[in-house]
């Protein structure tokens, strides 16, 4: 595994204009050129477009729920730190928020529960082309944001996970702060009026529901405000993004 990624990684280092066709551990067997950056970046601006930061998911009723809410990517983190919150019932928590902030500050689950508790019925839409309409329960990110106080200079927040895809390499994501501070990006910690089940992220995951599936951040541990992503990993972002994904995942 670790040799393919290598191979991957070298593959599309040398031809950054690729993207791949889905983002599971699968689908990277078959993984093409699929559309030319350029396509991309016109996407992308047409998005910005089409929709603004102020555009919203649609949002679902009960009756719209799927009945089974399938996992993708990691459905349990093994690294060694993640086995010993989850020992203990997650009871040893928190949620780290740190770099460019006025007051670096931890959570619990109990105390995002005390923030706020929204619930929210949107759809999860996957690269593969699978999507699932779920419940989640969450604490809207802008309130944990206020909270530490995002200096000025900041201009991305990025969600550093628990597990690791090959070992040392940790799955991230980052979104902007306009994405961060919309109404509908939560920190969710419960899913279909159950506490997070492990292989959707437990204890803490990210739902930005307007961006596709790798995205929503799962099993998040830190989550740091940066003026810039280039010094993290590959540079690009995202896990995904550093093999070649797009980093606005507009649905
Ligand atoms: N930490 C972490 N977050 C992750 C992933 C992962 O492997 N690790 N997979 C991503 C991908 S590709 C998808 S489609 C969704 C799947 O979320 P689900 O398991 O709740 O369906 O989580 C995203 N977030
Ligand atoms: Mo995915």
């Amino acid at each position: 595994m670790t040799d393919r990624r290598s191979f991957l990684r070298l593959a599309i280092g040398g031809a950054a204009s690729l993207v791949l066709a889905g983002c599971d551990r699968i689908s990277e067997s078959s993984w093409g050129p699929k559309v030319l950056n350029k396509a991309q970046g016109l996407n992308r601006r047409v998005q910005a477009l089409l929709a603004p930061s102020s555009a919203m998911a649609k949002e679902y009723t009960e009756a719209d729920l799927s009945p089974v809410f399938r996992s993708n990517g990691t459905a349990m983190p093994t690294t060694p730190a993640y086995q010993a919150l989850l020992a203990n019932g997650f009871r040893d928590y928190r949620l780290q928020v740190g770099g460019l902030v006025d007051r670096p500050m931890s959570f619990s689950i109990d105390d995002l529960k005390q923030i706020e508790q929204v619930a929210q019925i949107t759809r999860h839409d996957r690269v593969e082309g699978w999507s699932a309409i779920g419940k989640w329960h969450g604490t809207r990110l802008s309130h944990v944001l206020d909270k530490v106080g995002v200096q000025a200079k900041a201009r991305y927040v990025v969600f550093h996970c628990y597990d690791e895809m090959d070992p040392g390499e940790p799955y991230y994501e980052s979104v902007d702060i306009p994405e961060a501070r919309h109404p509908q990006t939560l920190l969710a910690w419960g899913l279909n009026d159950q506490p997070l089940p492990i292989k959707n992220g437990a204890p803490l995951r990210l739902r930005v529901s307007r961006q596709l599936g790798y995205k929503q951040a799962k099993y998040i541990a830190r989550i740091e405000l940066v003026d810039s992503f280039a010094h993290i990993a590959g540079g690009n972002g995202g896990y995904w993004e550093d093999y070649g994904y797009e980093w606005y995942a507009g649905i």
